[in-house]
């Protein structure tokens, strides 16, 4: 079994072998390429390193964007970027933009990219394995002397975990309200922007036209135990789940916790508690992949002794098919209004964001299937149930995943490990 830091080189040399390949980007292997090993110790040593930026004391790290965390850390990558000959710029929605010239300028770019923002006790590889990986890719590149045809970028993108900030900005699916939105960090997105070295006010001029680039491709860890549980070295991925968040403010009337009988009460964390069984109980109700997940909630004034009056939560679902995501919403929402009726509450629902579903491109499938064959590596298709900046990107152009396991399946924890 090869071992992983070797693969993680040979792969992604593999791919860079058949995009130097004097003909078109076609998803043909060319074994004209050259085979180029990356220095995956040196590629480890950089995930260690980027690891102590923001790391918890569970072993992983609270690394969430734009907290200084995150800056310190994105100020870290950059050095290693331009360490790599990277041309590094901060585009207005505080993506960090790395270039390599080709030999052809009038070709568009290849890009490459991932995220290094976490989620607060986060783990240590969703993310930074493809962004540090495509640092790598651009090391190797520049030690080989070799020059592509295509331009190159390495991208690390802005706030991946709030919502796809900052690669929704450049595909143009960033609403203005939505600059509004507050993040982990206690900062709007606005603000956020602008503390990365973005420019929030102009980050229409960040955004690229379908066609600005040739290809993105994106290494990722499974975050699901697919690839382990079969013993299978590769993800292929065929499409991204579509996400669609809401903030939801179940509203009662608060009032004294020993003086008000319990039949008298519009207890809004008692409609709340039965708004996430139901959630749970209608998304499940069908046959599928769909996720429900209420992953927040606060209730206010938040005393022992006050019946909570205010409720504020969050409701997020997940499916590759949008039609779907909408029709359980329906179904959630209209569930929500018997229950607020039932307890003398109401629900407000306050839509936060929404990632489209992303189908990858079958050139860069096959491409990737044949450079994994070629290494001897085991594939499989499959889809991704995480969110992914590909997704957005592939509003642009040709877009292509590779996924590497996820030990236990574990993400989104210090437990994380690939
Ligand atoms: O939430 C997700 O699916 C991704 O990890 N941002
Ligand atoms: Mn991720
Ligand atoms: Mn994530």
């Amino acid at each position: 079994m090869m071992d992983r830091r070797q693969f993680t080189g040979r792969l992604a040399g593999a791919f860079i072998g058949a995009t130097i390949a004097k003909a078109p980007f076609v998803p043909r292997w060319s074994s004209r390429a050259r085979r180029l090993t990356l220095d995956a110790a040196r590629l480890n040593a950089h995930l260690k390193a980027l690891s102590a930026f923001g790391a918890n004391p569970q072993g992983g790290v609270s690394r969430v964007a734009y907290s200084e965390f995150d800056k310190a850390g994105r100020a870290h990558v950059m050095d290693l970027m331009r360490g790599a000959g990277l041309d590094v710029g901060i585009d207005f929605a505080g993506n960090i933009v790395g270039r390599r010239r080709g030999s052809d300028a009038a070709l568009k770019p290849i890009v490459f990219g991932s995220h290094i923002d976490s989620v607060p006790e986060g783990g240590n590889f969703d993310g930074t394995v493809g962004s540090l990986s495509a640092v790598e890719v651009a090391h190797t590149l520049g030690e080989q002397r070799i020059v592509t045809r295509h331009p190159i970028e390495v991208v690390v993108w802005a706030n991946e975990e709030g919502g796809l900030y900052g690669s929704r900005a450049v595909s143009g699916q960033l609403t203005a309200v939505e600059l509004q939105n507050r993040a982990w960090s206690g900062k709007t997105v606005e603000e956020g922007m602008a503390f990365l070295g973005g420019g929030p006010a102009r980050v229409g001029e960040a955004r690229r036209q379908r066609g600005d680039i040739a290809a993105y491709l994106e290494l990722h860890i499974e975050q699901g135990g697919i690839l382990e549980r079969e013993s299978t070295n590769i993800g292929i991925v065929e499409g991204i789940v579509g996400i669609r968040q809401w903030e939801v403010t179940v509203t009662g009337f608060s009032n004294h916790a020993g003086t008000t009988p319990m039949d008298q009460r519009q207890d809004a964390l008692l409609s709340a508690a039965g708004f996430v069984e139901m959630v749970h109980r209608v998304v499940r109700a069908e046959p599928g992949r769909q996720v429900g997940t209420v992953g927040r909630i606060q209730a206010f004034p938040g005393a022992p002794n006050v019946v909570p009056g205010r409720v504020v939560c969050s409701l997020e679902l997940r499916d590759l098919d949008s039609a779907k995501i909408q029709r359980l919403f329906d179904a959630i929402a209209g569930e929500a209004k018997r229950i607020g009726e039932s307890r003398g509450t109401t629900f407000q629902f306050r839509a936060l964001h929404e990632n489209v579903p992303a189908p990858s491109d079958p050139a860069i499938r096959e491409l990737i299937a044949d450079s994994a064959k070629d290494l001897g590596l085991t594939t499989r298709r499959m889809p991704s149930g995480a969110g992914h900046d590909a997704q957005a990107m592939a509003q642009l152009g040709p877009m292509g995943m590779i996924f590497i396991p996820s030990i236990g399946g574990i993400s989104h924890s210090p437990k994380e490990f690939s």
